[in-house]
This record gives C-alpha cells, structure tokens and sequence, in this order.
C-alpha cells in the first residue's frame, strides 16, 4: 500500500490474525464533541474495545496521510487541533496538500474498509437534512454506504435531521438497515423515533451471519445496525423538542448551510441542553463502541 495510506502495527497485526477490529470515526472527536471531553471519550472508546479484546482502528488524516490506526499522541492530536472535517471528496486535496483533516462515516468507512475493516462504530450516522428538498443537502456517509462493505454501528441519525427521507435514502441505495433487539429506528438521544425498521436482530452473531450472506449475494453496500440507547438512559422527549426546535431556528436565523451545519446545530444543542444532551451522546456511542466490539469478535469468530 502506499505512502498515502498507512494503517497502524497493531490494526495490520490483527486484520493478518484474523482477530477482531473495530474503526472508530475522528469528526465526531473534533466537530462533534466539545473539548476537553473529546479527548477522554477518544481514550475511552479505544479502552473500551482493548478490554473486549478488540484492536481499536481510529481514522483520520495527518499531515497528508491517512490512518486506520492512531497512536496516542495522533488521538490527541484530533482531539486537540484545529482540523478540517473531511468527507471522502476531501481525502485526495489533504493527501497532496499535506494536510490534516478529521474523518467523517463516509471517510471513515471508506479507508477502513480500504484497510480491510469490516465493522465501525460512531453516535450517529449522517443523512438527509430537514429542507433537502431545495438545499440537495444529503451526507455523503449515506452513498458512501452503497458502496462500502463496512457494518457501521449508530444511534440512528439526530432528530435535526430528516429521519423519514435518511431512510428512503438508504432504501433506495439498498443499504440494509437493521435494528439491534429493537424494531423501531432510534433517534440519536431519542430510544425511538416514529419510524419502524423491517428487519432486526438479537445477537451479534445474526449481525456477523448477515454481513456473511451479504458478502455471498450482495454488491458491496455497507450494513446499518441502529442500536438505540436504553429508555432509561434517553434524554427527556419534551426537552429533546423544545431544544431541537431552538436550534433549527437559530442556525436558521444565522444562515448556516453545507457542512457547516452538522457541527453548528451540535454544538447549539449542548449548550442549550445544559450539558445533558451531551451525556446521552456520550452513553450511546459507548453503547454503540461496546455493541460494535461484540459484532467484531463475532465475524472473526465465523470466519476463523
Ligand atoms: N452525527 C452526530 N455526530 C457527528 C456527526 C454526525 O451525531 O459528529 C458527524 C459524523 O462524522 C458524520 C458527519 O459522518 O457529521 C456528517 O456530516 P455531513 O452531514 O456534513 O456529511
Ligand atoms: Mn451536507
């Protein structure tokens, strides 16, 4: 492999052991959560999958190289520095510039499933945003995912955006989209949204034996698993909607659009949230980082 794509000791160790490795995304560290909690959720994510037994494979571009695999000063390194947040289009203008950039899904997925990765774990996955129909503003990560064979574990998508079109979206781009011992998409913060899946699981294994029938009759799209954060654990739905409808006006008001939004709504949603809706992200990604782990050991364990 080249120069331009480096993937770490430990993650090729694996990947040629057949032990189990989950990527983690690095946007989520720089532009979705707000220092100095990013660094610690960046440990602790990588901890979680090193206690499972689960090399941690995290992404993102340094200095014109990407990486599946950081070490610990390139973990503090995306927690700490200013980056740009890159989709798969941007990789190539980093790479030549020697330039540095956080991975989105889409890039994410993308290098990892160039490294040979099969399983990922972020929050929340990007989609079509509320008003698409005249801004066209739909997250790369859902095209992507039609063509990435990567199983990437979320939360569902955030409220702010258009779940009901995400999900024709990935329909109609024949990403399969299963629910993790839940019939019903989750929305991020949210246990349920209103939208019914028609396919779930109750295991890691079914998740390891459908990523097996898909490589046998598939053509290469990724898998959608939506773990939803337990009731108990959910931010409050009346809150959640006050917040949300806030927000939306304000990025509203101040003009916000392209990839600017996603951070923007983010951001204003901690602040006005008190700090809660930031608790609940951090409890389902490592929800989700946990589950992902899970799904890992599972597919080495099928195909060891
Ligand atoms: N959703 C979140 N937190 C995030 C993101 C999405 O709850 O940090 C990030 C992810 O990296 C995702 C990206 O891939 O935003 C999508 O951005 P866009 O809509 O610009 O493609
Ligand atoms: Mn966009």
């Amino acid at each position: 492999m080249s120069t331009t794509l480096v993937v770490s000791a430990p993650v090729a160790d694996a990947l040629a052991h057949n032990r189990p490795v989950v990527a983690l995304e690095s946007t989520i560290i720089s532009h979705g959560l707000p220092r100095p909690r990013n660094f610690e959720a960046a440990q602790e994510f990588e901890q979680i999958l090193l206690d499972a037994g689960v090399t941690p494979a995290t992404v993102a571009v340094l200095d014109g190289i990407a990486h599946v695999g950081l070490d610990a000063e390139g973990v503090r390194r995306i927690a700490d520095e200013d980056m740009a947040k890159a989709s798969v289009r941007d990789l190539p203008f980093l790479a030549a510039a020697a330039a540095s950039g956080a991975t989105t899904v889409a890039a994410t997925a993308h290098l990892a499933s160039l490294a040979g990765v099969r399983v990922f774990a972020t929050g929340g996955l990007g989609g079509v945003h509320r008003g698409a129909t005249s801004s066209f503003d739909e997250s790369a990560d859902l095209s992507t995912l039609a063509v990435t064979p990567i199983t990437v574990v979320s939360a569902g998508v955030k409220s702010v955006l258009d779940i009901a079109a995400t999900l024709e979206r990935l329909e109609t781009l024949s990403v399969p989209v299963v629910g993790y011992r839940s019939t019903v998409f989750p929305s991020f913060w949210l246990t349920e949204s209103e939208f019914e899946l028609d396919w779930s699981v109750e295991s890691a294994s079914d998740v390891a034996r459908i990523m097996a029938a898909q490589d046998a009759l598939g053509h290469g799209q990724g898998i959608v698993v939506a773990n939803p954060i337990p009731r108990d654990q959910q931010w409050d739905p009346s809150e959640h909607d006050r917040v949300l409808a806030e927000a939306l006006a304000a990025a509203d008001a101040a003009g916000i659009h392209g990839k600017a939004v996603t951070p923007f709504l983010l951001g204003y949603i901690v602040d006005a949230s008190g700090g809660r809706s930031l608790e609940v992200n951090l409890d389902l990604a490592r929800n989700n980082v946990r589950l992902a782990a899970e799904i890992a050991t599972a597919w080495t364990n099928l195909a060891g």
